[in-house]
């Protein structure tokens, strides 16, 4: 099951997007297939760099990931967090042994000094993952989430308080003074780029860090393939995570039209759910192709399924794009 056509790009943050591209990676050659990945949940813990998303793909690909938590390792230990409540130290994130080893390794490798699209590339390496897996920019941009609790820095929000706090607006430190990781811009001026995927994401909490990077839209707006988004809010409710509570939060009714509607003019089509078939009937509908079809992710084959759907609907999508 080979795609003749070129090259992909997909954008992705955690659990959803990592399926997505592991099932993209079963189709295409390694070398056909990039991963621009989100790093505004990137933080500074316990001393340690995390990038929570750059690591759920990583281990994604690897064949290394918890099935449980799709996030961490499997076969996890937790030594170094037992360690930790003895010492009376801060254990609200979970970091278990086999993962703490990759945040000790990334420390020493961007101390050297390395850019993280240099680290994540040695990660890599050690762990045999051919897919290329960028970050978004080598420089720090961290999601802020202005809640109804104050500013929290996103782990803050996202794990030590639930996602509970009610989202009033999301913001990205440090975009401002930020750029594509100039892998990325290779990747997307890629003069044999068939297509670009927007992964099942949250859009506001991945996706958007992404896109909010300067010299990010103007790539992807100036790449000659289709960029194409596969809505991660299925029937109005998210597949995981708090997608659907932030829309509700910020004003905006949880659809899959919703997304579409929320990434507007960069998109050259959209997938959605077989829940979500009104979709393409509604006179609301964006102006533009959508693809129905299957868009749960459980098994393997499930991924590989979406993956195949995904590529035969770029290949129908003809893009007249005006620079
Ligand atoms: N998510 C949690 O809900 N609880 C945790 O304790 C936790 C620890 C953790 C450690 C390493 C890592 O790479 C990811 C971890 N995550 C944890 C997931 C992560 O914080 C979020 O899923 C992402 O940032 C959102 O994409």
């Amino acid at each position: 099951m080979n795609f003749q056509h070129g090259n992909i790009v997909a954008l992705t943050g955690g659990v959803g997007g990592a399926k997505l591209v592991l099932g993209l990676s079963q189709i295409l050659k390694a070398t056909q297939l990039t991963a621009i990945v989100n790093t505004g949940d990137d933080f500074t813990h316990l001393g340690l760099p995390i990038s929570p998303d750059l690591d759920t793909l990583m281990y994604t690909l690897a064949g290394l990931v918890n099935p449980d938590t799709g996030w961490g390792c499997n076969d996890e230990t937790w030594s170094f967090m037992q360690a930790l409540e003895q010492l009376d130290a801060e254990t609200w994130f979970r970091i278990g042994d086999r993962d703490l080893a990759t945040h000790v390794i990334r420390a020493q490798l961007l101390a050297e000094p390395a850019t993280l699209t240099q680290v994540t590339q040695a990660l890599c390496q050690r762990l045999s993952i051919h897919t290329r897996i960028l970050p978004m920019s080598d420089t720090p941009v961290r999601t802020q989430v202005v809640t109804d609790c104050g500013r929290l820095d996103f782990q803050h929000y996202f794990v030590r308080d639930r996602a509970e706090p009610v989202v009033k607006q999301l913001e990205y430190a440090g975009v401002d003074n930020a750029a594509p990781s100039p892998a990325a811009l290779t990747a997307l001026q890629d003069p044999d780029l068939a297509g670009i995927v927007i992964a099942p994401s949250n859009p506001y909490l991945s996706i958007d860090p992404i896109l909010a990077v300067p010299g990010m839209r103007a790539a992807l707006q100036a790449a000659t393939a289709p960029i194409v988004a596969v809505s991660p809010i299925v029937g109005g409710a998210a597949l995981k995570g708090p997608a659907a509570k932030i829309m509700r939060e910020l004003g905006i009714e949880p659809s899959a039209a919703a997304v579409s509607r929320h990434y507007g003019d960069l998109l050259d089509g959209f997938i959605a759910d077989e829940h979500d078939r009104d979709m393409v009937s509604t006179p609301d509908q964006l102006n533009l192709p959508v693809q129905i079809c299957d868009t749960i992710m459980h098994t393997l084959d499930d991924k590989i399924r979406l993956a195949r759907a995904i590529l035969d609907f770029i290949q129908s999508i003809d893009v007249n794009r005006t620079e």
